[in-house]
């Protein structure tokens, strides 16, 4: 059974618990639990994981590359948090493994600060969700289950 990674950057462990007129009032906590639930119904498994940590949000993409190549993994969806707007590390480890990536914002970045209108990631994701909720991880989980692990048909 294929799986994919849902990978959370620095502060979405405090989603749900602050900002909510901005992020809403869900928790990470539940974020997984509906990732989880959208996962067993379409029959494949999910890894869920958040750090604050750039180094290790590197690691996990480096890992999951790898279980993309050995068929393990369909890819990630990734919402990186403010490193999208800061980090060429995480946008060459991206293209580095060629990990299958669909970068979900829960917000619409386009209608925040400028400094939130660019995206180190997106010129090396598959796909991107933006400003739909919560709801965009598991939209971007059923859209690596339809690419499935050849790519868009
Ligand atoms: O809209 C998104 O999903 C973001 O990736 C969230 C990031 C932000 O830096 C991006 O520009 C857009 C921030 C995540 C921090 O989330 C918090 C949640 C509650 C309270 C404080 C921060």
């Amino acid at each position: 059974m294929p799986s994919v990674l849902v990978l959370n950057g620095p502060n979405l462990n405090l989603l749900g618990t602050r900002r909510p007129e901005v992020y809403g009032t869900t928790t990470l906590a539940d974020v997984e639990r509906s990732c989880r639930a959208t996962a067993a119904e379409l029959g494949i498994g999910v890894d869920f994981a958040q750090s604050n940590h750039e180094g290790e949000l590197v690691e996990r993409i480096h890992a999951e590359g790898a279980r993309v190549r050995r068929g393990e993994s369909l890819g990630a969806v990734v919402n990186a948090g403010a490193y999208t707007h800061t980090s060429v590390a995480l946008h060459d480890a991206i293209e580095g493994v060629d990990l299958p990536v669909i970068e979900v914002h829960i917000s619409n970045v386009h209608r925040r600060e400028a400094f939130r209108h660019h995206s180190y990631l997106s010129p090396v994701a598959v796909g991107i969700i933006v400003g739909l909720g919560v709801q965009g991880y598991d939209l971007a989980i059923r859209a690596l289950h339809a690419r499935g692990p050849g790519g868009w048909v």
